[in-house]
């Protein structure tokens, strides 16, 4: 049976670690051994959905160019889903992600914003010196939310592997069943993520943070 593959795109600043996420899911392993490599590639993995079908998320990451924001065309194109990468610890990587937003947006030629599935990850909650609050972070996910795609935002660790899987599970979910509601994940956040069914808008709790 032929697969469903979705095409997955991590931006944002370089350092906030999208290469470090996308090794710790495909892997499960945290190294500091990363070297650049020119250009951009992608490594593919499968996922299950809960009605038992499974999707190939091919996830593209950059490789070391982000200072210059122009990743290319190809990068872009065709992208299913776009995962908005910051470090919880470096406000300046949480601004940039409008600028990634606007720059994803162009260069993939997305019809209309505010449907597309972006979501968003904070990175590197093992560090204890937070400077982006969850609520920053929702505040960013509202506003660019349409009446059926809203952002989700997670906070992972790649080093620890905290919220890693479960952010990328959810891209696969969040594309298939594209009517769905967002909410914060985060450190000790309240879903079982292997198993935790899309929740509807009325049975949403939103994570009361900051
Ligand atoms: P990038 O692909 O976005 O440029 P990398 O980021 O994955 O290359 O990570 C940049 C640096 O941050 C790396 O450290 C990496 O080990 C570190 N890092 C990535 N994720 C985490 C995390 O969750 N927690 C902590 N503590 N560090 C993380 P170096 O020292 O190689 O620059
Ligand atoms: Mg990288």
């Amino acid at each position: 049976m032929a697969k469903e593959i979705l095409k997955v795109v991590l931006i944002g600043d370089g350092g906030v670690g999208k290469t470090s996420l996308r090794n710790q899911f495909i892997h499960k392993r945290f190294t500091n051994a990363y070297k650049a490599t020119i250009g951009a590639d992608f490594i593919a993995k499968e996922v299950k959905l809960e009605d038992g079908k499974n999707v190939m998320l091919q996830i593209w990451d950059t490789a070391g160019q982000e200072r210059f924001q122009s990743l290319g065309v190809a990068f872009y194109r065709g992208a299913d889903a776009c995962v908005l990468v910051y470090d919880v610890n470096n406000y300046l990587t949480f601004e940039h992600l409008e600028r990634w937003r606007t720059e994803f947006l162009k260069q993939a030629g997305v019809a209309d914003p505010t449907e597309f599935p972006f979501v968003m990850i904070g990175n590197k909650i093992d560090i204890d010196e937070r400077v982006v609050s969850r609520r920053q972070a929702k505040a960013f996910a509202l506003r660019h939310s349409g009446k059926t795609m809203e952002i989700p935002c997670f906070e992972a660790s790649a080093k620890e592997g905290t919220n890693v899987e479960q952010a990328f599970s959810y891209i696969a979910k969040m594309v298939k069943i594209p009517q769905m509601e967002f909410d914060m994940f985060g450190d000790g956040d309240i879903r079982n993520t292997s198993s935790f069914s899309l929740p509807t808008r009325s049975s949403t709790k939103y994570f009361d943070c900051c």
